[in-house]
């Protein structure tokens, strides 16, 4: 392997608590200490037996009084709670694909944005029978754009998205009413059904729960993705470098946090802006670096090569090494933390959105229709904070890796055309792939997703389990925080290989890839679904057959929840390192591990030792594998 080598959990936990020394210096909080703080946490919380969804209550279930006062039991009560938390879920990631939808709407040739995708635009409007011959690629652009965001709110039918998947598995949708109609409607429906008087009943509550999971995943998340891939390119194959050590000493750093493409992108462009690199010279800096974290930080790194500075739980140590002149953030996973962290350093935590709008930050409006003048003056605004760095408390952990990101579906298929060795064309379809997977080559394949969370030593679940899986020849496919951990290990280096088994390393070799890839960030989950649909179409077999699991062992947020519901209902069992809320009621574990399976064909596994997690999804791959007589 030459001189590669992983990074390892106690490197990151070592430069982790020398960065907690510097913020003891200025008596900053962090998350460590609020943890400790909120140790242990409500037991009525956790197993989902607390409803607070009137002022009758708040209620709790014990034995000795095992129903609420409007008489809902255990099962009533952890079902609402779990249709809520998917329904805040859905309706994050489904408004940022609206926000998308929206940006699309303004693109013109000499706009803020423009089209970079248009052979995509085109065959989405194929896809969705609209005529394109003769249409300018921007009158289209508005179209499309329209038609989606009235996905939103139409008054009748289904998803438009939904015919990507193979029928047996639109069949499985229709006849277990979960095909979802419009996005909203099923948040809205959500909310009505778990309002105070209405269902109690555990296997209608999951039943909307799959649907409105599925108005994400096969809804709002996919309009954020195709359409961002429209705007912004499709992602391919790009070397970028990942951890904290990409944070530079002698620059000024911009740190982009949260979601939404539309303002990491322009912030991109002006900080390449030749007067905003005049001007930090001028104050001394040597150039303008951009890093990101969180999902904001794999939409730039998939499309521009941009450093990943971290991920979920990482958030407070780029503050933390002072030498951040701004973190700017849209919305989602932004810690309220980072305010008052922020005035114990230099740094200035610029807030953009309406949505997340926070105590102790510098609010600067960010709309697409101005979003060049608000980007430049937030760079401005970074920029002249290099001025202001207290020297004495710079320090940046040397750790980092090199990566290589950006593996949209598309770029996959092209990328595995390579390792056919036929004559045969198989441009376009997944056929390397599958065959690589018949013949044992590969194993099968994880689909690896979500958060961190502080239940679980961080990161160590995401890379531990990495490595196993592809020891065992499973190629992992990744998005969200844990693309970052396997990026900050290592595992996005292409020397990586090394640490595969036989088959995989061979495949690796010829098609010249990690074995891990970057699909992207959260919304990305659904380019997951359309590989995996595709997958099936070229095996010729349903989804629920292929030898692929789901994974996301340290995952906290409510829009895990609603991804975890659309990826099992698209068929494909998913295995879960953090308990969700349900375990007050035997009915509601029992319709998520096992019910569900009758209608959908997969299911969910709960297990909370990474060891045995790992081992569980390579005896299901296995399983699967017999199963099809592979
Ligand atoms: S950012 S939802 S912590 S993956 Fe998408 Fe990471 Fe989870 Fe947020």
């Amino acid at each position: 392997m030459g001189d590669f080598k992983l990074t390892t959990i106690e490197e990151f936990e070592e430069a982790t608590n020398r960065l907690l020394e510097t913020g003891a210096k200025v008596g900053a909080d962090s998350w460590q200490l609020r943890v400790k703080n909120q140790t242990p946490h409500c037991k009525f919380g956790e197993q989902g037996i607390c409803c607070r969804i009137c002022s009758m209550g708040p209620c709790r279930i014990t034995k000795k009084s095992p129903r609420g006062i409007c008489g809902c039991d255990a099962h009533g009560i952890a079902g609402r709670n779990f249709l809520r938390f998917t329904a805040g879920g859905a309706a994050t990631h489904s408004d940022h694909g609206r926000e998308i939808c929206h940006t699309l709407h303004t693109v013109s040739p000499d706009g803020n944005y423009k089209v970079k995708d248009s052979e995509k635009l085109r065959r989405i409007a194929k896809e969705w029978g609209v005529e394109t011959e003769g249409k300018d690629i921007y009158e289209l652009a508005h179209e499309l754009s329209e038609m989606a965001l009235l996905e939103y709110g139409k008054p009748f039918g289904v998803q438009r998205w939904l015919k990507r998947a193979p029928e047996h598995t639109q069949k499985l949708w229709h006849e277990a009413g979960i095909e979802p109609r419009a996005i909203d409607r099923e948040v809205s429906t959500a909310m009505h059904m778990t309002h105070m008087g209405n269902s109690s009943k555990p296997e209608a509550l999951v039943r909307q729960s799959l649907r409105a999971g599925m108005s994400d995943g096969w809804g709002g998340s996919m309009c954020g993705t195709e359409f961002s891939d429209v705007m912004f390119g499709t992602p391919k194959p790009v070397d970028t470098e990942a951890n904290l050590g990409v944070m530079k000493e002698d620059e000024v750093n911009i740190i982009v946090h949260g979601h939404d493409p539309s303002l990491s992108e322009m912030i991109c462009e002006y900080a390449e802006d030749p007067e905003m690199i005049q001007l930090a010279k001028s104050l001394g800096a040597n150039g303008i670096n951009v890093a990101g974290v969180c999902c904001t930080s794999n939409e730039v790194a998939m499309r521009r090569g941009i450093p990943m500075a971290g991920n979920f739980l990482q958030q407070e140590n780029v503050v933390l090494t002072g030498a951040c002149e701004a973190i700017v953030v849209d919305v989602q996973c932004i810690f309220p933390a980072l305010g008052p962290l922020s005035k114990c350093f230099h740094t200035k935590f610029i807030t953009t959105s309406p949505i997340a709008q926070m105590p102790d930050s510098d609010f600067i409006l960010f709309e697409a229709e101005t979003a060049g003048e608000n980007a430049k003056k937030i760079v401005r605004a970074a920029v002249e904070n290099f001025a202001n760095r207290k020297k004495e408390l710079v320090h940046i952990p040397q750790l980092k890796q090199k990566a290589t990101v950006g593996y949209s579906v598309e770029a996959i298929i092209k990328t595995l055309d390579t390792v056919t060795n036929s004559q045969i064309d198989v441009t376009g379809t997944t056929k390397p792939l599958v065959d690589c997977i018949t013949s044992g080559v590969i194993r099968g394949a994880v689909a690896m997703v979500g958060c961190n969370n502080p239940r679980v030593r961080p990161d160590s679940a995401h890379i531990e389990l990495m490595k196993k899986l592809i020891k065992n020849d499973i190629i992992v496919v990744l998005s969200g925080c844990s693309a970052q951990a396997a990026a900050r290990a290592g595992l996005m280096d292409k020397r990586a290989k090394d640490l595969c088994g036989a088959g995989l390393k061979r495949v690796c070799e010829l098609a010249d890839i990690p074995p891990v890839l970057h699909m992207g960030s959260c919304v990305d989950i659904s380019r997951m679904m359309v590989l995996a649909s595709q997958l099936a179409k070229d095996a010729g077999v349903n989804i629920s057959q292929l030898p692929l699991v789901g994974c996301a062992p340290e995952w906290m947020s409510e829009k895990a929840v609603s991804i975890g519901n659309y990826v099992v209902a698209t068929g494909i069992d998913t295995f879960l390192g953090v308990e969700p809320q349900v375990s007050g009621s035997d009915q509601m574990v029992h319709w998520l591990t096992e019910g569900i399976r009758d209608w959908v064909e997969a299911a969910y596994t709960v297990e909370l030792d990474i060891e045995k997690l790992g081992d569980a999804m390579i005896a299901r791959i296995e399983e699967k594998r017999v199963a099809l007589g592979i």
